[in-house]
């Protein structure tokens, strides 16, 4: 029988989660993702779904939308079952780092034993979040952190990398 895993993909809306996903899973099925589009990618409704199979485990991505509404009507059994979550922020925008210490916690809140992977996204645009407050972050979720543009496909796969070391 092969180990299911469940992997979140969460944080604030905008900041490339879905790119993030889609890229990674090209790459894993040997696509060129210089032909990929970025445009390919809409703004997520709700949650999708994605999965992986790797060398010896099933890989299931969940995918959240980060818009607000979603955020604040859907209910914590969605995160439920969850070994590992990729938290994505964007680095040129304060507030989606907020955003992910939030979501974080939620997601805690239902998975006790989650192992999680800081992402800081959209290098590309330059830094503006403070080093300190990244640091303060991967802290106190004792995190991996991996800085990643989704869009111009620097380190897509790594943090998944990161997130499966633990399973
Ligand atoms: N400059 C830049 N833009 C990016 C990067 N990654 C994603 N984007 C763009 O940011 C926008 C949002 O990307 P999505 O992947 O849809 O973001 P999301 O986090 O899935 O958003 P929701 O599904 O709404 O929560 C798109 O226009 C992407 O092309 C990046 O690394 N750099
Ligand atoms: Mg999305």
């Amino acid at each position: 029988m092969i180990k299911k895993v469940k992997l979140l993909v969460v944080g604030d809306g905008g900041v490339g989660k879905t790119t993030l996903v889609k890229k990674f899973i090209r790459i894993r099925q040997g696509e060129n993702v210089a032909k990929f589009a970025n445009n390919e990618v809409k703004p997520t409704v709700g949650l999708e779904v994605e999965t992986v199979d790797l060398e010896e485990v099933r890989v299931i991505i969940w995918d959240f939308s980060g818009q607000q509404r979603f955020k604040e009507t859907f209910p914590d059994r969605l995160l439920r079952g969850a070994k590992v979550a990729i938290v994505v922020f964007d680095v040129s925008r304060v507030k989606t780092l907020q955003s992910a210490g939030e979501w974080a916690e939620r997601v805690k809140s239902v998975n006790n034993d989650i192992k999680f992977v800081l992402v800081g996204n959209k290098i590309d645009l330059g830094k503006k979040v403070p080093q300190e407050m990244i640091d303060n972050l991967v802290k106190r979720l004792n995190a991996a952190y991996v800085e990643t543009s989704a869009k111009e496909g620097v380190n897509v796969v790594k943090p998944f990398e990161e997130a499966l070391r633990w399973v």
